[in-house]
């Protein structure tokens, strides 16, 4: 039988194999059992790698064993206060010490610049950062994660998953004028939804795929984080390979397809050319609409950028809809492009002064607005986005309605000024924009490791914090229901970034704002409790901890004394981390229970150290109602080691 893309990959890195057995050929897991996989790159951003690098140092860790790991600086790249400087600092120095190129601010966001200088066919890459599929536009297998395991992996670790179902997404035919590969992936969305794909990888192949070239393909790759997937995977064909000739970088090319007797988990088939433009409408991701359908739409703010649609590829098509026109007058146009890459190639071929002629404002190469922390629009404002999150409040603006839409139809909107379908409009073009046969590079803003590092000293700002200590497993839980949350909460929702970001490095100061637009006295709540010796205890609906990688969402949570959360279902990455910082990852055996739960109910748990060491079966007693529920933890050994020691930093220190 042969192999798809995704198990060529995994089986050339596979460390700690499954239990299945097998003949040549075929791989030796089942899906959902635990596998090791080795790992070639990593990458971190600033907003989750000094974390990543204090872990990286507190687990006596002292040079990147990995063959490469790059040191991002893109998400807090402006600062008011030293906050941002210092740990601009401190990454650019323990770079330098241990062993890891550091890409300074003002380069790039991290996943468009991977791919343009680093990305290979066939290689690993472990980021912390949830949007890392994007290597998967080159045939990668490239996985987001919490900064502690990626710091791990940067040491030459390997990197627990769980082995993964493989769906093939066929694609067929090609895209339609107006069409984009921004509405693929939101199509991908509409039929996969953002909960329920724990535990898969999307490989995309068929006959369509022949058409797109790798930008396109990042586009889909990097937004199927949204689904909740491990990762999403293309083929490394010719298409990959004029893109790393282009780039300069041909060399480390190599052909990477499925086996024409390949087999998949699933197979869902998607035709090209009945994509219409799409929209995520608000609050979510998933809430896909046809752009039609939102015709007349009023639109105050769009904004053009993010790691999901800030390529060359894409700023040229919207230099092109923009040239000789102007932005409507009540709409703000901002375009932030994912490198200086983009932004030099634009400047001298002159996309980029066709954008502001138009009336654009061109905002910093760096994820800016797409993480909240500028451009935030007007209260109730519509803002239209390129990319790739919409979840409420993550703008800055609480009660902005945020529209997640392709590059094609932001631009029509911003001449427009409401939503147009731009298949109906008669005087302008689809523009047709080729990569160039050439990139042009510059790689003076990555700066590499020196060879002799003994004498480097780590700089270290007073906003460098510790990085705090979970502690071991009690025999049993008592505590509260300290917060009862829906369905589908986010980590932008737990732990809150936009102008909270500087304090990513400080546990201390950034767990004051736990549920901050949630809840805000969630905080004190929970730290009186944590001080009066009581366990918090988070009760949630379905799909808990979607979206980022922040692995504060779980780090501060331990900070403040929660050591359970109890859920109908537990996104992966945010599952992960949880286990990783201590805290008992719990479901409910039957989910109607959640409904017996409310918001300050005593809680107790007996033997839970017993029932994560044996079956994973805890009986959950509401002491205030006088009844008990059956929970479950599905575990591995090795999660229940970490877990038994408190969390994976105590687990490694001690194996040393
Ligand atoms: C995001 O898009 O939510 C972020 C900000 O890039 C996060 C990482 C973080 O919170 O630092 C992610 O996607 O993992
Ligand atoms: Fe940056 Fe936004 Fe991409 Fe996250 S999703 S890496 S904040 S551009």
């Amino acid at each position: 039988m042969g192999l798809n893309v995704t198990e060529k990959i995994l089986l050339a890195h596979v460390k700690k194999k499954g239990s299945a057995d097998c003949d040549a050929g075929e791989v030796p897991w089942t899906a959902g059992e635990e596998i090791a996989i080795r790992i070639d790159q990593t990458l971190t951003q600033d907003a989750t790698g000094t974390m990543a690098f204090l872990q990286f140092e507190s687990m006596g860790l002292d040079k990147v064993k990995a063959h490469l790991a790059v040191s991002y600086v893109d998400h807090n790249t402006v600062q008011v206060g030293p906050e941002n400087a210092d740990d601009h600092a401190y990454l650019q120095s323990a770079a330098a010490k241990y062993g890891a190129v550091f890409s300074k601010p003002g380069n790039g966001i991290c996943h468009q610049l991977h791919l343009e200088r680093f990305g290979a066919p066939g290689k690993t890459l472990l980021g912390s950062d949830s949007h890392t599929p994007t290597g998967g536009g080159i045939g990668m297998i490239a996985i987001g994660a919490g900064g502690i395991d990626v710091a791990v992996a940067m040491g030459g670790g390997a990197f627990n998953l769980s082995a993964p179902k493989v769906i093939k997404v066929e694609l067929t035919g090609r895209l339609q004028q107006w069409a984009a590969a921004k509405d693929v992936i939101l199509k991908v969305l509409d039929l996969f939804s953002t909960k329920g794909n724990v535990g898969c990888i999307i490989e995309y192949g068929g006959p369509g795929i022949a058409s797109l070239d790798v930008p396109e393909r990042a586009t889909i790759t990097n937004m199927g984080a949204e689904c909740g997937v491990t990762t999403s995977v293309f083929p490394s064909d010719e298409i990959t390979k004029q893109f790393l000739e282009a780039q300069g970088r041909g060399d480390v090319w190599q052909e990477i397809v499925a086996d024409e007797d390949a087999t998949y988990d699933r197979t869902v088939n998607i035709e090209l050319d009945k994509i219409e433009p799409m929209a995520a409408t608000p609050h979510s991701p998933g809430n896909i609409s046809s752009v039609m359908s939102l015709s007349g739409t009023k639109v105050h703010q769009v904004l053009i950028g993010s790691c999901t649609n800030s390529s060359y590829r894409d700023l040229k098509t919207v230099a092109k809809i923009l040239e000789g026109r102007k932005v409507h007058p009540d709409v703000e146009l901002g375009i932030a492009p994912g490198s200086r890459q983009v932004m030099c190639m634009l400047a001298r071929e002159g996309s980029l002064g066709k954008l502001l002629e138009s009336g654009a404002r061109l905002l910093e190469n760096a994820c800016g607005f797409c993480i909240g922390n500028s451009m935030s629009p007007g209260t109730n404002e519509v803002s239209l986005r390129t990319s790739n999150r919409n979840f409420e409040g993550r703008s800055g603006t609480m009660s902005a309605r945020i529209f997640l839409v392709s590059p094609q139809t932001a631009a029509v909107a911003a001449l427009y000024g409401h939503v147009v379908d731009p298949r109906t409009i008669e005087e302008i073009s689809c523009p047709v924009v080729r990569l160039p046969k050439k990139f042009d590079t510059d790689d003076s803003m990555f700066i590499d490791p020196p060879k002799d590092r003994s004498e480097l000293e780590v700089i270290r700002g007073p906003n460098i914090g510790n990085v705090p200590q979970g502690a071991p497993l009690p025999e049993d839980f008592s505590g509260v229901a300290t917060i009862k949350v829906g369905d589908k909460i986010t980590t932008d929702h737990i732990m809150p970034a936009g102008k909270r970001l500087k304090y990513r490095s400080n546990v201390k100061a950034y767990s004051e704002f736990v549920f901050e637009n949630t809840d805000p006295d969630f905080a004190s709540r929970a730290a009186n409790h944590r001080d009066a010796g009581l366990h918090n205890f988070i009760i949630a609906g379905e799909s808990y901890g979607q979206g980022s990688s922040r692995e504060h969402a779980a780090l501060c949570p331990m900070f403040l004394g929660v050591r359970a959360v109890v859920a109908k279902s537990i996104e992966r990455i945010h599952l992960a981390n949880l286990i990783n910082f201590g805290i008992v990852p719990l479901v409910f055996e039957n989910d109607a229970d959640y409904d017996k739960l409310d918001e300050g109910d005593r809680l107790e748990i007996r033997e839970i150290a017993k029932a994560v060491k044996g079956d994973g079966r805890a009986e959950l007693t509401i002491d205030t109602k006088n009844i008990s529920i059956p929970l479950k933890t599905d575990l591995s050994d090795r999660q229940k080691k970490i877990l038994k020691v408190g969390g994976l930093l105590n687990s490694v220190v001690k194996k040393r």
